[in-house]
């Protein structure tokens, strides 16, 4: 088989909160590349680029110079194309940034081509070590939402079957250690005990601020799943502390670009939960090594954002823990994984299972 073209197109989806119906931002846009890997047998691979903000054009650009360069190859030998483009670009215009982005949307499309050429479903093909996997609600309970909001929010999430979902704080505004740990107090109360809560900091905390308010937060009895980006995702030694100074499990890894910094977080036990995302790691060919080393140190592994991919991913691995479910790709396939209590069942179709909807890429071309 051989690699015959690539396509690519930027569509600007509505930045709408569908989950709980919470939109922080409803006038917002998301900006999006799609990709096809076309194939000398008619087999296409769909892959996914974001994270360009106002480069999202060079990025579709990038993802185009590349492909261009893999065509006449083997989609099913990954590591050679990676090798590939890492000698025609990588080592220079990378690692990291722009190049990392587009080098992640081919390697997914190529995967799915893979798992297409052996009629087989992506997470079976990886090793299939769970036929469902737990799911969290993510992208509802913002930090720019009021606090009635956010709390109705997450009552409305339980009510509709969500057994896991994730908050924010390092609230903006004015606030204060009392008035954060009240508004983690209060969407407790509102889901009950037994609902996994999450909490994102997003960088936002000094070390210092992490220990003081993730202990306020562990007194009031809010018992939190993991506490998420607690400080500067490259401060290894500084996240360290907080994670021991915590019983509460520490997550992070989204920030860090390839392989290598998931050696140095892991090393220093900086964080109890490596969170993975599936953009800036290099693609599925790289998660899965990350996975790989998380399982050598005895840690689980999460996914980051693009569930309709992750499934697959965490449902493949023994050590995958549970896949973040953010909508935000969702209108742009015909058909992706639905949560039911609280899981995602495995898709059955061959590769990714998933159908660019053409409607919708026509609607918001950008
Ligand atoms: C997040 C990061 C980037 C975009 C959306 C959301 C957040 C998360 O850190 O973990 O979902
Ligand atoms: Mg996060």
């Amino acid at each position: 088989m051989k690699i015959s073209g690539i396509k690519t197109q930027i569509v600007e989806l509505p930045a709408d909160e569908p989950l709980a119906d919470a939109a922080e931002n409803p006038n917002g846009k998301r900006p999006i590349v799609t990709v096809r890997v076309q194939t000398d047998t008619g087999v296409e691979g769909v892959g996914i680029a974001y994270f360009g903000g106002a480069l999202t054009r060079t990025l579709a650009h990038a993802i185009d110079e590349l492909g261009a360069l893999c065509v006449g190859d083997d989609p099913v030998r990954v590591e050679a194309v990676h090798q590939k483009l890492k000698n025609a670009a990588g080592g220079s215009a990378g690692p990291g940034g722009i190049y990392h982005l587009a080098l992640s949307a081919l390697d997914i499309a190529l995967w799915d081509i893979r798992a297409k050429a052996v009629d087989l479903p992506l997470w079976k093909l990886l090793g299939g070590a769970r036929d469902r996997v737990p799911t969290y609600a993510s992208g509802a309970l913002m930090r720019g939402l009021s606090l009635d909001r956010v709390v109705k929010a997450a009552a409305t999430l339980k009510d509709r079957g969500w057994r896991e979902m994730k908050t924010q704080l390092a609230l903006p505004g004015e606030t204060t250690p009392a008035i954060e740990v009240e508004r983690m107090r209060l969407i407790r109360e509102a889901i009950g005990p037994d609902i996994k809560l999450m909490c994102d900091i997003n960088q936002r905390w000094r070390p210092e601020q992490a220990m003081d308010i993730g202990r306020r937060v562990e007194d009031a009895g809010v018992g939190l799943f993991w506490l998420e980006d607690v400080t500067t995702a490259d401060d290894y030694p500084g996240l360290a502390r907080v994670s021991d100074a915590l019983s509460t499990p520490v997550a992070g890894g989204e920030y860090v670009w390839g392989i290598v910094p998931f050696r140095h977080m892991m090393e220093a036990r900086s964080v109890d939960v490596p969170m993975v995302d599936l953009v800036r790691v290099g693609g599925i060919t790289q998660w899965l090594k990350v996975a790989g080393m998380a399982e050598a140190f005895n840690l689980p592994v999460v996914s980051h954002l693009i569930p309709e991919v992750h499934v697959h991913l965490i449902g493949a691995v023994p050590n995958g823990l549970t896949v973040e479910y953010m909508p935000w790709l969702r209108p742009l396939f015909k058909q992706v994984p639905e949560q039911h209590n609280g899981e995602l069942a495995m898709p059955t179709a061959p590769g990714l299972g998933l159908e660019f909807d053409e409607a919708i890429l026509a609607r918001y071309r950008a």
